[in-house]
């Protein structure tokens, strides 16, 4: 079953938005997994973000996303890394569309709530970044059947 990351931004735990964050995800039918609050070191937003090291915003990113505690989360389910993405909706909250938490929620790129990878492979490598084996919950609830067909 597909994985993807999530972490709750430093900007949504400040203004008291886990919750809500966490319930519009939730709702979707998608399982958490795993759970944790934590804040990012320098070190870990560099492997986090690598791929963007060098642009322009990389400096202002990785003092954001070290700035405060945040909340990361494993979500499992059919298709969910492009389920969370669509809630997501798009990087730049003034484009994103409303409904999405990013357009309800959000204003401005460097300051958008929430991160949800991109692919299953690299959700794959964000997880372990953030979870050990033993963090990672393997467990059935009784509503799956209500919400997949296997
Ligand atoms: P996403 O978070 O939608 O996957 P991304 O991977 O392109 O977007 O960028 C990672 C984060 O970096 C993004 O959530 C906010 C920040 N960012 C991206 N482009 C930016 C820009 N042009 N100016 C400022 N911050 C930016
Ligand atoms: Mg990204």
């Amino acid at each position: 079953m597909e994985r993807t990351l999530v972490l709750v931004k430093p900007d949504a735990v400040q203004r008291g938005l886990i919750g809500e964050v966490l319930l519009r995800l939730e709702r979707t039918g998608l399982k958490i997994i795993a759970l944790k609050m934590l804040r990012m070191d320098r070190d870990m937003a560099g492997q986090h973000y690598g791929i963007h090291q060098g642009k322009a915003f990389f400096e202002g990113l990785v003092q954001f996303i070290t700035s405060g505690p945040l909340v990361a989360a494993v979500l499992e389910g059919p298709g969910a890394v492009e389920v969370v993405r669509k809630e997501m909706g798009e990087t730049d909250p003034v484009k994103a569309l409303p409904g999405s938490i990013r357009g309800d929620l959000a204003l401005s790129i460097g300051r958008n709530i929430v991160h949800g990878s991109d692919s299953s492979e690299n959700a794959r490598k964000e997880i372990s970044l953030f979870f050990k084996h033993g963090e990672i919950l393997d467990y059935e609830r009784q509503i799956d059947g209500w919400i997949r067909e296997s």
